[in-house]
């Protein structure tokens, strides 16, 4: 291209994937606004040069035509009208202090914070919150993760001891409802997952109803009936329990409770269990035997149990696994990890917490989300404590819950809705007001996914481009909006101006001393370091402020392991994040996971008896059918290209952009349909037209739909596309988990016929 050595390598600015969890660091070429070059990174730590075929499309979200370059507000007749960014700070703040001084701020409802890219926004929202006097929040995680972090709680004393997977060491690794190959959930996933194919001495073992593309390298995939996994992962335990694979010395050194668990699985008959599950018995014995002989094991659950029935159950059932086996606290094992900010938390067993309930339904709070299908129950109601207000950030609700229709209306019922986002999306236009935020490259960005172990890594990206014109920063809308609310003002922030000047050490002793003396900035401290750490950071930097903050935490938090990654103190950290490259800023030996436990005898207590009761009252036989919906629909199957719906356009899609309905060949023939047909995919709540796929990788009477499609985006023509099926206009807020309220995305009862003749 006849661009100088120097200049090429100048060309390449570090950044990082926004489309799944591990944000494998990037390097990008951009010109003008746009970003046309990607490689992966070599230099981060954590994806080491990895991308998948999505990274290098992540363009495709900065160039998207939809973008809102002005606030919108609504008009009475439904549609928008563009404001100036002083009359919409002004009457958002105006309407949220109505509704808070009407009714308190317990009715003003706080949702999302960030998607798979951008948590930094959220972060600072903390101080929008305070200002409304905010009590109730959820987010996607308590549509997935919950069920989980509730099961850490009990078994280790608190949720935030979170456990994660050594797939790089593991002997055996075991991917539950989980296909790495498309939805990754670790570091270089694809890589490390050939190494375990491909080697002899190690065992790949896959839990899934699908043969995906992971459980088509596994050495053993036992591929059960949907939503029978606790039945299959009972089997599997009564195996271990009855052949004496347990690991003696590990559970009586560290666990309490193991008479408890081999009492709860004597009465599962292993073949009746395994059978219900679909799966041959002396498959089920040889996985058994495979995992209770191995090394080390490393097992990842996500939503194909998480989100299918007995989600938390099947959570517990899942960890029991590793646990009796002595897979826990040790190299290729399960380890509790560092957070550079925690990201969920906030309960546990031994530390009291996940006692709140929401105000109207009484579900469970868990790790202070409420169950985010319970949200429409909420507000659809009378009661006096109901939900009257909602903040939405970063998080498109109408599309990603149970039941689009239902959050719609709950939507329309409300007094007030605010969003903040970058497009206008299905969420966005259910709302009274529309602040456009400059995209994820635009500003300094970072998620607080840190969930990796012995190492951990934080990477702070900055900005590869202004704001685009018309949009601001997700710190500058919530500091104008705080202020309006009487947060806090100059007054409170002139000390801190001042010190700030004087030097960091000087700023750090003035900044601690005012959280602790002035409750303006105590309620504020992410915005109070925006306003007056921010701008002597250096010119565009200002973002990147309250980052400090958060690693002076971090440091306290875990001075041992910070330490070791070689960071002398929060200074040094925070230094090397500035850089915008990812870092490694925890380094642990396995025996930490040992100081994590949060119970006060260091053990992990391994009786959980609400959910014991639930495995011991499993329908005798499976789950049930209803022959009116014959078919069990998995509504969101994360495919090469999907991506939540942080995509909008459909031109970053190189295939599959219908979003086909996969099938087994047989089902097809028996409702007369081929590849490319068009069926209608009915619910008990409502019913869509998709277009078949038939492939052998599904078994018969199952059938999945990608998640993230049906977006709207503007056309050729000027009006809108709208690409495949959105899938929770097809599912039930009311099928959920009885505890945790995770809904049932994976395990929709449909009914699915042909569409012929003109119809279609
Ligand atoms: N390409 C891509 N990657 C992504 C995302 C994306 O949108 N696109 N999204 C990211 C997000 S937010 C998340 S949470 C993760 C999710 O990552 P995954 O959980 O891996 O994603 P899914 O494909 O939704 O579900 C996993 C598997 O569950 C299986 N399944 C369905 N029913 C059952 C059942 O009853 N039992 C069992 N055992 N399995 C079942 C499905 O066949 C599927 O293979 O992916 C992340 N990564
Ligand atoms: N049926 C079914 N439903 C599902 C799933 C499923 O498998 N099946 N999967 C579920 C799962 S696991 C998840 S995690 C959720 C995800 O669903 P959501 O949490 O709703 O999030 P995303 O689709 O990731 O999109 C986040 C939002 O952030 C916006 N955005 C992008 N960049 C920025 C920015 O810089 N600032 C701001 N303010 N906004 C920005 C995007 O436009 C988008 O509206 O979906 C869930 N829904
Ligand atoms: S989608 Fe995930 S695995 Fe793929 S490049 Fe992006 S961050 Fe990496
Ligand atoms: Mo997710």
């Amino acid at each position: 291209m006849g661009e100088s050595t120097s200049a090429t390598a100048m060309d390449w600015r570090p950044t990082a994937c926004i489309l799944c969890s591990i944000n494998c660091g990037l390097e990008v070429r951009t010109e003008d606004r746009s970003i046309v070059r990607v490689r992966g990174d070599k230099s981060h730590p954590g994806s080491q040069g990895y991308t998948c075929e999505k990274g290098l499309r992540v363009g495709w979200y900065q160039d998207a035509r939809d973008r809102i370059t002005s606030p919108m507000r609504r008009r009475p007749d439904g549609t928008y009208e563009e404001v100036g960014w002083d009359t919409a700070i002004a009457e958002v703040a105006d309407r949220l202090g109505a509704v808070r001084d009407e009714h308190g701020g317990a009715s003003i409802f706080y949702y999302g914070g960030g998607g798979q890219g951008n948590h930094l926004g959220g972060g600072y929202g903390r101080s929008l919150r305070t200002a409304v006097g905010n009590v109730y929040s959820s987010n996607a995680l308590a549509q997935e993760k919950t069920g989980e972090f509730w099961v850490d709680g009990q078994l280790f004393g608190a949720n935030r001891c979170h456990t994660t997977g050594d797939y790089e060491h593991a002997e055996v690794a075991v991917f539950l409802g989980k296909n790495p190959w498309q939805s990754h959930g670790f570091p270089r996933a694809r890589v490390i997952l050939k190494e375990i194919a491909k080697d002899p001495d190690r065992a790949l073992v896959v839990i899934d109803p699908r043969r995906t593309e992971t459980a088509a390298m596994a050495d053993y995939h036992l591929q059960v009936k949907p939503g029978t996994d606790a039945w299959c992962l009972g089997a599997l335990l009564k195996v271990i329990v009855e052949e004496d694979l347990v690991d003696h010395a590990f559970l009586a050194e560290h666990t309490v409770g193991f008479d408890g668990i081999a009492a709860a699985v004597a009465h599962i008959d292993v073949d009746a269990w395994s059978a219900i599950a679909g799966l041959d018995p002396e498959l089920v014995r040889t996985v058994a035997r495979r995992i209770g002989n191995a090394a080390s094991v490393s097992i990842f659950e996500d939503l194909g149990i998480q989100q299918a029935p007995h989600s938390t159950l099947n959570s517990y059932l899942e960890k029991l696994l590793f646990l009796v086996t002595g897979n826990f606290g040790v190299q290729g094992g399960m380890n509790l990890h560092t957070a550079f900010v925690a990201l969920f938390g906030g309960g546990g067993a031994a530390e009291g917490g996940n006692e709140r309930c929401s105000p109207v339904g009484g579900h469970r709070i868990i790790s202070g989300m409420i169950p985010a299908a319970a949200i429409p129950g909420e507000i659809l109601t009378d009661h006096p404590d109901r939900f009257r207000a909602m903040i939405v950030e970063s998080g498109n609700p109408v599309h990603s819950l149970p039941d689009s229709q239902r959050m719609r209306e709950a939507l329309a019922a409300l007094d007030f809705v605010v969003v903040i986002d970058v497009a206008m999306t299905e969420t966005a236009r259910c709302a009274d007001y529309v602040l456009p935020a400059a995209s994820q490259f635009e500003k300094w960005e970072c998620t607080f996914f840190t969930l990796e172990f012995p190492e951990n890594y934080f990477h702070l990206r900055r900005p590869l481009f202004e704001p685009l014109a018309g949009t601001l920063p997700e710190p500058e809308i919530h500091a104008r909006l705080v202020r309006a609310l009487d947060g806090y003002t100059d007054a409170d922030l002139a000390p801190l101006h001042a010190a700030a000047a004087e030097g960091r050490s000087a700023y750090a002793a003035a900044f601690f001393a005012a959280m602790a003396e002035n409750p303006a900035i105590g309620r504020n401290p992410g915005l109070a370091l925006y306003e007056t750490l921010g701008p002597v950071l250096g010119e565009g930097n200002q973002g990147a402020a309250a980052v400090w903050g958060l690693a002076n935490i971090c440091f306290l938090s875990y001075t041992a392991s910070v330490q070791r990654a070689g960071f002398a103190s929060p200074d040094d950290l925070f230094d090397a994040l500035l850089t915008g490259r990812g870092v490694t800023f925890t380094v642990d030996d396995y025996d930490e996971t040992w100081n994590r436990i949060a119970w006060d005898d260091g053990r992990v207590h391994l009786v959980q008896p609400d959910l014991l009761e639930e495995l011991g009252s499993l329908p005798a036989g499976g789950p049930p059918v209803d022959d009116a919906f014959p078919f069990v629909l998995s509504a969101g199957e994360r495919r090469a290209s999907t991506a939540n719906t942080i995509m909008r356009d459909p031109g970053w899609m190189k295939n599959d952009r219908a979003g086909a309905l996969r099938m087994n060949p047989a089902d097809a023939a028996r409702l007369g349909v081929g590849d490319g047909d068009p069926v209608t995919v009915e619910t008990k709540r409502a019913s869509a037209v998709a277009t078949v796929e038939t492939t052998d990788a599904m078994q018969e009477g199952h059938v999945s739909l990608p998640n993230g499609r049906g977006l709207s985006y503007p056309g050729g023509d000027g009006g809108d596309e709208v690409h495949g099926v959105a899938p929770n206009e097809l599912t039930d807020e009311a099928d959920v988990d009885w505890l945790a309220g995770t809904p049932h995305h994976k395990h929709v009862r449909a009914r699915i016929s042909a569409l012929v003749g003109a119809e279609s």
